[in-house]
Protein backbone atom coordinates (compact mmCIF):
# COMPACT_ATOMS: atom_id res chain seq x y z
CA UNK A 1 0.00 0.00 0.00
CA UNK A 2 1.57 3.69 -0.66
CA UNK A 3 0.27 6.73 -0.77
CA UNK A 4 0.46 8.18 -4.38
CA UNK A 5 0.28 6.03 -7.19
CA UNK A 6 1.24 7.50 -10.43
CA UNK A 7 1.42 5.77 -14.09
CA UNK A 8 3.09 6.33 -17.22
CA UNK A 9 6.32 5.64 -19.31
CA UNK A 10 9.60 5.91 -17.40
CA UNK A 11 12.31 6.69 -19.96
CA UNK A 12 16.02 6.84 -20.91
CA UNK A 13 17.52 10.29 -21.21
CA UNK A 14 20.39 11.17 -23.48
CA UNK A 15 20.96 14.78 -22.54
CA UNK A 16 23.34 17.19 -24.88
CA UNK A 17 26.80 17.50 -23.00
CA UNK A 18 26.63 20.55 -25.11
CA UNK A 19 24.54 22.97 -26.53
CA UNK A 20 23.32 22.56 -30.05
CA UNK A 21 21.32 20.91 -32.89
CA UNK A 22 22.28 16.88 -32.09
CA UNK A 23 24.23 16.50 -34.78
CA UNK A 24 27.19 18.03 -33.60
CA UNK A 25 26.40 16.73 -30.43
CA UNK A 26 29.56 14.50 -29.16
CA UNK A 27 28.49 13.19 -25.98
CA UNK A 28 25.57 12.49 -24.10
CA UNK A 29 24.75 12.52 -20.40
CA UNK A 30 22.29 9.36 -19.71
CA UNK A 31 19.89 9.76 -16.92
CA UNK A 32 16.68 8.27 -16.07
CA UNK A 33 13.29 10.09 -16.47
CA UNK A 34 10.08 10.12 -17.70
CA UNK A 35 7.09 12.51 -16.68
CA UNK A 36 5.07 10.43 -14.06
CA UNK A 37 8.43 8.83 -12.56
CA UNK A 38 9.92 12.37 -11.96
CA UNK A 39 6.53 12.66 -10.42
CA UNK A 40 6.96 10.18 -8.06
CA UNK A 41 10.34 11.20 -6.79
CA UNK A 42 8.92 14.71 -5.87
CA UNK A 43 6.65 12.76 -3.47
CA UNK A 44 8.87 10.59 -2.25
CA UNK A 45 11.08 13.72 -1.35
CA UNK A 46 8.37 15.51 0.40
CA UNK A 47 7.75 11.91 3.14
CA UNK A 48 4.97 10.52 1.25
CA UNK A 49 5.30 6.53 -0.35
CA UNK A 50 4.61 6.55 -4.30
CA UNK A 51 4.46 3.77 -6.94
CA UNK A 52 4.42 3.63 -10.31
CA UNK A 53 2.51 1.15 -12.30
CA UNK A 54 4.46 1.06 -15.59
CA UNK A 55 6.54 -1.19 -18.13
CA UNK A 56 10.30 -1.73 -19.11
CA UNK A 57 11.66 -3.74 -21.66
CA UNK A 58 13.20 -7.11 -21.31
CA UNK A 59 17.29 -5.16 -21.30
CA UNK A 60 19.43 -3.09 -19.67
CA UNK A 61 18.19 -0.05 -19.87
CA UNK A 62 14.86 -1.61 -18.34
CA UNK A 63 16.77 -2.87 -15.14
CA UNK A 64 18.30 0.29 -14.79
CA UNK A 65 15.32 1.95 -14.69
CA UNK A 66 13.76 -0.13 -12.11
CA UNK A 67 17.15 -0.29 -9.99
CA UNK A 68 17.46 3.62 -10.23
CA UNK A 69 13.57 4.43 -8.94
CA UNK A 70 14.11 1.75 -6.12
CA UNK A 71 17.33 3.45 -4.90
CA UNK A 72 14.98 6.63 -5.06
CA UNK A 73 12.25 4.87 -2.88
CA UNK A 74 10.01 4.06 -5.42
CA UNK A 75 7.74 1.40 -5.02
CA UNK A 76 8.55 -0.66 -8.30
CA UNK A 77 6.17 -4.04 -7.45
CA UNK A 78 4.00 -2.47 -10.03
CA UNK A 79 6.69 -2.55 -12.70
CA UNK A 80 6.29 -5.17 -15.52
CA UNK A 81 9.15 -6.47 -17.98
CA UNK A 82 7.61 -6.02 -21.31
CA UNK A 83 9.16 -8.25 -24.45
CA UNK A 84 9.16 -5.02 -26.42
CA UNK A 85 12.33 -2.35 -26.18
CA UNK A 86 12.57 0.19 -23.21
CA UNK A 87 11.90 4.02 -25.10
CA UNK A 88 14.91 6.15 -24.65
CA UNK A 89 14.84 10.01 -25.95
CA UNK A 90 17.88 12.67 -26.13
CA UNK A 91 17.57 16.54 -25.30
CA UNK A 92 18.69 19.15 -27.21
CA UNK A 93 19.70 21.91 -25.18
CA UNK A 94 19.56 25.70 -26.14
CA UNK A 95 18.89 25.57 -29.97
CA UNK A 96 16.72 26.97 -31.68
CA UNK A 97 15.44 28.79 -28.70
CA UNK A 98 18.17 30.00 -26.31
CA UNK A 99 17.56 28.29 -22.80
CA UNK A 100 14.61 25.66 -23.75
CA UNK A 101 15.02 22.08 -24.89
CA UNK A 102 13.62 19.72 -27.19
CA UNK A 103 12.71 16.68 -26.87
CA UNK A 104 13.92 13.79 -29.52
CA UNK A 105 12.14 10.96 -29.06
CA UNK A 106 12.43 6.85 -29.60
CA UNK A 107 9.85 5.03 -28.18
CA UNK A 108 6.80 4.37 -30.54
CA UNK A 109 6.12 0.71 -29.69
CA UNK A 110 7.94 0.55 -26.47
CA UNK A 111 7.68 -1.64 -23.66
CA UNK A 112 5.99 1.73 -21.83
CA UNK A 113 3.35 2.05 -24.12
CA UNK A 114 1.90 -1.53 -23.57
CA UNK A 115 1.38 -0.44 -20.63
CA UNK A 116 -2.65 -1.11 -20.53
CA UNK A 117 -5.79 -1.62 -17.86
CA UNK A 118 -4.74 -5.01 -16.81
CA UNK A 119 -1.16 -3.68 -15.04
CA UNK A 120 -3.96 -1.76 -12.94
CA UNK A 121 -3.96 -3.59 -9.85
CA UNK A 122 -7.49 -2.79 -8.42
CA UNK A 123 -5.92 -2.85 -4.24
CA UNK A 124 -3.59 -0.94 -4.89
CA UNK A 125 -4.70 1.89 -6.48
CA UNK A 126 -7.83 1.63 -4.66
CA UNK A 127 -6.25 2.14 -1.74
CA UNK A 128 -3.58 4.94 -2.59
CA UNK A 129 -4.74 8.57 -1.15
CA UNK A 130 -4.13 9.86 -4.87
CA UNK A 131 -3.61 8.42 -8.28
CA UNK A 132 -1.98 10.73 -10.82
CA UNK A 133 -1.00 10.93 -14.65
CA UNK A 134 -0.46 12.82 -17.37
CA UNK A 135 -1.13 14.23 -21.06
CA UNK A 136 1.67 11.51 -21.76
CA UNK A 137 0.23 8.85 -20.91
CA UNK A 138 -3.26 9.27 -22.60
CA UNK A 139 -0.92 10.04 -25.73
CA UNK A 140 1.37 6.85 -25.86
CA UNK A 141 -1.27 4.22 -26.77
CA UNK A 142 -5.19 3.31 -26.48
CA UNK A 143 -3.76 0.92 -23.66
CA UNK A 144 -2.34 3.39 -21.86
CA UNK A 145 -4.81 5.37 -22.35
CA UNK A 146 -7.47 2.96 -20.82
CA UNK A 147 -5.02 2.13 -18.11
CA UNK A 148 -5.19 5.84 -16.81
CA UNK A 149 -9.16 5.86 -17.17
CA UNK A 150 -9.41 2.19 -15.34
CA UNK A 151 -6.65 3.77 -12.47
CA UNK A 152 -9.47 7.54 -12.07
CA UNK A 153 -12.29 5.44 -12.00
CA UNK A 154 -11.18 3.03 -8.67
CA UNK A 155 -9.23 6.11 -7.63
CA UNK A 156 -9.83 7.80 -4.15
CA UNK A 157 -8.48 11.40 -5.47
CA UNK A 158 -6.86 12.33 -8.44
CA UNK A 159 -3.83 14.65 -9.87
CA UNK A 160 -3.49 15.19 -13.64
CA UNK A 161 -0.69 17.16 -15.80
CA UNK A 162 -2.22 17.70 -19.32
CA UNK A 163 1.42 17.70 -20.23
CA UNK A 164 0.42 18.31 -23.67
CA UNK A 165 3.49 16.96 -26.35
CA UNK A 166 2.44 17.80 -30.23
CA UNK A 167 5.33 15.09 -31.32
CA UNK A 168 2.90 12.49 -29.37
CA UNK A 169 -0.82 13.21 -30.96
CA UNK A 170 -2.24 16.19 -32.32
CA UNK A 171 -4.25 19.21 -30.50
CA UNK A 172 -7.44 17.73 -31.34
CA UNK A 173 -6.51 14.50 -30.41
CA UNK A 174 -5.15 15.77 -26.82
CA UNK A 175 -8.16 18.18 -26.57
CA UNK A 176 -10.63 15.20 -26.97
CA UNK A 177 -9.24 12.95 -25.00
CA UNK A 178 -8.23 15.25 -22.09
CA UNK A 179 -11.54 17.19 -21.89
CA UNK A 180 -13.27 13.77 -21.49
CA UNK A 181 -11.02 12.80 -18.85
CA UNK A 182 -11.69 15.65 -17.03
CA UNK A 183 -15.44 15.78 -18.10
CA UNK A 184 -15.98 12.16 -16.28
CA UNK A 185 -13.52 12.48 -13.31
CA UNK A 186 -13.57 15.04 -10.35
CA UNK A 187 -9.74 16.40 -10.33
CA UNK A 188 -8.40 17.25 -6.85
CA UNK A 189 -5.14 18.77 -8.37
CA UNK A 190 -5.16 19.63 -12.33
CA UNK A 191 -1.42 20.70 -13.15
CA UNK A 192 -1.65 22.86 -16.21
CA UNK A 193 -0.05 26.41 -18.41
CA UNK A 194 -1.19 28.45 -20.83
CA UNK A 195 -0.12 27.11 -23.63
CA UNK A 196 -1.93 23.68 -22.76
CA UNK A 197 -4.99 25.60 -21.78
CA UNK A 198 -5.10 27.43 -25.16
CA UNK A 199 -5.34 23.97 -26.85
CA UNK A 200 -7.98 22.53 -24.40
CA UNK A 201 -10.19 25.71 -23.49
CA UNK A 202 -8.82 28.44 -26.56
CA UNK A 203 -7.85 30.70 -23.43
CA UNK A 204 -4.54 31.38 -21.39
CA UNK A 205 -5.68 33.75 -18.88
CA UNK A 206 -5.50 32.29 -15.57
CA UNK A 207 -8.26 33.18 -13.52
CA UNK A 208 -10.71 32.77 -16.60
CA UNK A 209 -9.00 29.12 -17.01
CA UNK A 210 -9.62 28.52 -13.40
CA UNK A 211 -13.77 29.03 -13.85
CA UNK A 212 -14.04 26.88 -16.57
CA UNK A 213 -11.94 23.79 -14.98
CA UNK A 214 -13.61 24.55 -12.27
CA UNK A 215 -16.92 23.95 -14.07
CA UNK A 216 -15.32 20.56 -15.32
CA UNK A 217 -14.54 19.43 -11.73
CA UNK A 218 -11.09 20.90 -10.85
CA UNK A 219 -10.71 21.67 -7.11
CA UNK A 220 -7.35 23.23 -7.19
CA UNK A 221 -5.49 24.17 -10.19
CA UNK A 222 -1.42 24.71 -10.45
CA UNK A 223 -1.03 27.30 -13.52
CA UNK A 224 2.61 27.18 -14.19
CA UNK A 225 4.01 30.09 -15.65
CA UNK A 226 6.85 28.92 -16.77
CA UNK A 227 9.88 31.42 -16.32
CA UNK A 228 7.56 33.76 -14.72
CA UNK A 229 6.19 31.68 -11.88
CA UNK A 230 3.13 29.46 -10.95
CA UNK A 231 0.01 30.68 -9.62
CA UNK A 232 -2.93 28.36 -7.31
CA UNK A 233 -6.30 28.57 -7.23
CA UNK A 234 -8.27 26.79 -5.06
CA UNK A 235 -12.23 27.91 -4.17
CA UNK A 236 -11.87 31.95 -3.42
CA UNK A 237 -7.86 31.47 -2.63
CA UNK A 238 -5.59 32.47 -5.16
CA UNK A 239 -1.87 32.31 -4.70
CA UNK A 240 0.95 34.13 -7.11
CA UNK A 241 5.32 33.17 -6.74
CA UNK A 242 7.39 34.48 -8.97
CA UNK A 243 10.14 31.69 -10.42
CA UNK A 244 13.60 32.90 -9.17
CA UNK A 245 16.37 34.40 -11.55
CA UNK A 246 18.83 31.05 -11.76
CA UNK A 247 20.88 29.96 -14.77
CA UNK A 248 18.99 27.35 -16.81
CA UNK A 249 21.01 24.54 -18.02
CA UNK A 250 17.90 22.21 -19.05
CA UNK A 251 14.36 23.30 -18.00
CA UNK A 252 12.86 19.23 -18.51
CA UNK A 253 11.24 17.76 -15.40
CA UNK A 254 10.66 21.38 -13.91
CA UNK A 255 7.19 21.06 -14.40
CA UNK A 256 6.83 17.15 -12.38
CA UNK A 257 9.25 18.38 -9.55
CA UNK A 258 7.00 21.18 -8.95
CA UNK A 259 3.64 19.05 -9.31
CA UNK A 260 4.81 16.08 -7.11
CA UNK A 261 6.19 18.51 -4.47
CA UNK A 262 3.38 20.98 -4.15
CA UNK A 263 0.99 17.21 -4.03
CA UNK A 264 2.64 15.39 -1.76
CA UNK A 265 2.60 19.01 0.75
CA UNK A 266 -1.01 19.38 -0.05
CA UNK A 267 -2.09 15.86 1.02
CA UNK A 268 -0.08 16.55 4.24
CA UNK A 269 -2.57 18.96 4.88
CA UNK A 270 -0.33 22.04 4.37
CA UNK A 271 -1.37 25.32 3.10
CA UNK A 272 -2.00 26.33 -0.40
CA UNK A 273 1.10 28.82 -0.36
CA UNK A 274 3.46 26.43 1.57
CA UNK A 275 3.06 24.19 -1.21
CA UNK A 276 3.41 26.33 -3.91
CA UNK A 277 6.83 28.12 -2.89
CA UNK A 278 8.49 24.66 -2.25
CA UNK A 279 6.91 23.56 -5.63
CA UNK A 280 8.97 26.57 -6.94
CA UNK A 281 11.69 26.21 -5.01
CA UNK A 282 11.94 22.40 -6.53
CA UNK A 283 11.39 23.77 -10.13
CA UNK A 284 14.04 26.27 -10.32
CA UNK A 285 16.46 23.74 -8.47
CA UNK A 286 16.07 21.60 -11.22
CA UNK A 287 16.06 23.89 -14.37
CA UNK A 288 19.59 24.61 -12.99
CA UNK A 289 21.12 20.77 -14.51
CA UNK A 290 20.87 18.51 -16.19
CA UNK A 291 18.82 15.51 -15.34
CA UNK A 292 14.75 15.96 -13.99
CA UNK A 293 14.69 14.43 -10.69
CA UNK A 294 18.33 14.52 -9.19
CA UNK A 295 18.10 18.08 -7.94
CA UNK A 296 14.35 17.63 -6.40
CA UNK A 297 14.59 18.74 -2.81
CA UNK A 298 13.30 17.26 0.34
CA UNK A 299 11.43 18.90 2.10
CA UNK A 300 13.84 20.26 4.67
CA UNK A 301 16.49 20.95 1.80
CA UNK A 302 13.35 23.08 -0.02
CA UNK A 303 12.75 25.25 3.59
CA UNK A 304 16.84 25.67 4.12
CA UNK A 305 16.36 27.08 0.08
CA UNK A 306 13.41 29.50 1.21
CA UNK A 307 15.40 30.38 4.22
CA UNK A 308 19.26 31.24 2.94
CA UNK A 309 18.65 31.99 -0.62
P1 LIG B 1 7.04 22.28 -17.53
O1 LIG B 1 8.39 21.75 -17.17
O2 LIG B 1 5.96 21.35 -17.13
O3 LIG B 1 6.93 22.71 -18.96
P2 LIG B 1 7.30 25.08 -16.72
O4 LIG B 1 8.24 25.30 -17.85
O5 LIG B 1 6.15 25.99 -16.65
O6 LIG B 1 6.76 23.56 -16.63
O7 LIG B 1 8.16 25.20 -15.41
C1 LIG B 1 7.67 24.91 -14.14
C2 LIG B 1 8.36 25.79 -13.14
O8 LIG B 1 9.77 25.71 -13.32
C3 LIG B 1 8.04 27.28 -13.27
O9 LIG B 1 6.85 27.61 -12.60
C4 LIG B 1 9.27 27.91 -12.66
O10 LIG B 1 9.19 27.91 -11.25
C5 LIG B 1 10.38 26.96 -13.06
N1 LIG B 1 11.04 27.44 -14.28
C6 LIG B 1 10.78 27.07 -15.54
N2 LIG B 1 11.54 27.73 -16.41
C7 LIG B 1 12.34 28.54 -15.67
C8 LIG B 1 13.38 29.49 -15.97
N3 LIG B 1 13.75 29.73 -17.23
N4 LIG B 1 13.97 30.13 -14.92
C9 LIG B 1 13.62 29.89 -13.65
N5 LIG B 1 12.65 29.01 -13.30
C10 LIG B 1 12.01 28.35 -14.30
O1 LIG C 1 6.89 18.76 -18.38
P1 LIG C 1 8.21 18.33 -17.84
O2 LIG C 1 9.36 19.08 -18.46
O3 LIG C 1 8.26 18.38 -16.34
O4 LIG C 1 8.32 16.81 -18.26
C1 LIG C 1 9.52 16.17 -18.59
C2 LIG C 1 9.31 14.71 -18.86
O5 LIG C 1 8.13 12.19 -19.76
C3 LIG C 1 10.60 14.08 -19.38
O6 LIG C 1 11.18 13.28 -18.36
C4 LIG C 1 10.18 13.26 -20.57
O7 LIG C 1 10.67 11.97 -20.50
C5 LIG C 1 8.65 13.28 -20.51
O8 LIG C 1 8.34 14.50 -19.86
C6 LIG C 1 8.08 13.16 -21.92
O9 LIG C 1 7.68 12.04 -22.29
O10 LIG C 1 8.08 14.16 -22.64
MG1 LIG D 1 5.20 19.54 -17.75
Amino acid sequence: MVDVVALGEPLIQFNSFTLGPLRFVNYFEKHIAGSELNFCIAVIRNHLSCGLIARVGNDEFGRNIIEYSRSQGVDVSQIKIDDSFTGIYFVQRGYPIPLKSELIYYRKGSAGSKLSPEDVNEDYVRTAKLVHSTGITLAISESAKDAVFKAFELAKMRSFDTNIRPKLWTPEKARETILKLLGKYDIEVLITDPDDTKILLGITDPDEAYRKYKELGVKTLLYKLGAKGAVVFKDNLKAFKEAYKVPVEDPTGAGDAMAGTFISLYLQGKDLEYALHHGIVASTLVVMVRGDNEMTPTTEDAERFLKEF
